[in-house]
Parts: C-alpha cells; structure tokens; sequence
C-alpha cells in the first residue's frame, strides 16, 4: 500500500497499463477476476462445448459467448468493457470471441502473426483481450510475443495455423520472425489474469504437451467507427451476416456494446 486514496491509485494503475500498451503493445493484468470465477467459466464453456471435436490444435471456435449463458451474462455485466474502454479511450464492441482451448497432449502451436490479419475490416482499430482461464507457463503454451512490433504497422498475413491459407499480400511488409523470435518473451498467467494487446503486436504460443489444461479466450474489441472490408480478410462473418463494406459493424445489432460502466461486477480492476 502506498498511502494514496484507492481512487488515486487506480489513476495511477490506468495510467500505467496504457503506457505500457502504447510502448509494448501488450499489458499483464493480474488477477483480473478471482481464480474461483475463472474457473468457473471454465467449467461452464467445457460443458457447453462437450460435443465439439478437437483437433492437434486443441479446441479453437468462434463466438463461443453465443452459447455459454455464464459467458454471456459475464460480457455483459463483469468489469471487461469497463476496463478495455478506459485503457481504449472509446467506445467498443465486441466483434467475436476465439477460444483456444489446448487440452493436455495438444500438439500444435499457434504460430507468430498479428490479429488484424484476419479482420474483415477496414483499420485495426481495437484491442484483442485474451482470458486465462487456467494458469498457463510456456511449457503448456502461454503466449509468447514479441514486444513493441505493433509500431511496425500491418505486414503480410501469416497462417497462425499451419495450411489455413491466408491470402498473400505482396503490398505489405513480410513479418520478420527472425527478429521476433530474438525478442520473444512469455507471458505466464493464472487463471483470472488478462493480456491486452494492440492488434499488430506480434505474438504466438506453443503446443501443451503437459497434463495440463489450457483454456484462454481470446476478445476482439473494435472501434465503434470500425467499418467492414471484407476484402480485408476472409471471415464466417462475410458468408453469415453478409456486410456491406464501408458501412460501421457498429450499425449491426448482431453485435454486443462493450459497456464503459458494468453491472454491480462491472468496475474496471487494473
Ligand atoms: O490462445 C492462444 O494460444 C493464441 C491466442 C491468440 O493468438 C490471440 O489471442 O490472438
């Protein structure tokens, strides 16, 4: 305790957390929800999902908050959109959901690219929040990044999958892995923790061949001014929801406001 208010404190901590976003492209938030509530949405998605197959990657799906009502009602009450519009500095929505969800004996890595590679939009203007759900170190395939890449700006996408086959972009910058793989850091969690990160920090994380669960949900926040370009990136969304670009994703009600004052949960925590 240093003796200041707590209300100054969290001044303090905000400032802190959106320094570090802005000079590293990506901020640790301990503890942001109990251990106890991590788990519990755990427990709540693996028995959401028990029909759904793996594969060497682990689970991985798409807008999971869709099926799990503790999700759900956790997105729309708990501290998360307070916490990402104070350190975003305006309005949010969130665009989707990715769980990776490497089970013990996962196989496969998740390979260096940055998240707005696969954004049919048209900036990267947002925040990606990834959720431990488990405690998480390198060897059960924390994510690793590759600190203050995301001033390098959009390079060429890169299959964060082996063969999903992103298009090539000969008018961007290759990624250069080399130096990633120099400066590449992990970042263990525990369960509750969050990692924010800017939408061009490069980042990747390893296979969990540890008895271990790993389970992390992976939030992308956009700009309430984000506009479709579908040409952008493929995506479900293009097929499912068939935007029209140029016009605002905010437009559609498709998708959930981030809100900048929660429920009785819902205080930002930094
Ligand atoms: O959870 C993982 O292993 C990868 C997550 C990721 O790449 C992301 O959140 O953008």
């Amino acid at each position: 305790m240093d003796g200041r208010p707590a209300a100054d404190r969290d001044v303090v901590a905000q400032a802190a957390a959106r320094g570090l976003l802005a000079a590293q492209g990506v901020v640790h938030i301990p503890a942001f929800i109990a251990a106890d509530a991590a788990r519990a949405l755990h427990a709540a998605i693996a028995t959401a999902l028990d029909d759904v197959p793996s594969s060497d990657y682990g689970l991985l799906l798409n807008d999971t908050w869709r099926r799990v009502p503790a999700l759900e009602s956790w997105l729309r009450g708990g501290p998360l959109g307070p916490l990402l519009t104070a350190l975003y500095g305006a309005p949010l929505l969130l665009f989707q959901d990715n769980l990776v969800w490497k089970r013990p004996g996962t196989g496969s890595a998740i390979e260096w690219h940055q998240d707005y590679s696969y954004w049919p939009l048209d900036r990267p203007g947002g925040l990606t929040a990834w959720l431990a759900l488990d405690d998480a170190d390198v060897d059960s395939g924390a994510l690793i990044y590759a600190p203050g890449t995301h001033v390098l700006g959009e390079c060429e996408p890169a299959d964060f999958i082996s063969g999903s086959g992103q298009p090539t972009r000969d008018d961007l910058p290759p990624l250069d892995l080399a130096a990633a793989d120099r400066i590449a850091t992990a970042q263990p969690v525990r369960a509750g923790d969050l990692l924010v990160h800017h939408p061009l920090v490069l980042h990747r994380s390893g296979p969990n061949p540890t008895r271990r669960e790993r389970m992390g949900l992976s939030l992308t926040a956009i700009d309430a001014d984000v506009r479709w370009d579908t040409a952008h990136a493929p995506h479900p969304f293009a097929l499912s929801l068939r935007p029209d670009d140029g016009v605002r994703v905010s437009a559609d009600p498709h998708f959930l406001r981030l809100l900048a004052s929660g429920g009785a949960e819902g205080s930002p925590r930094f």
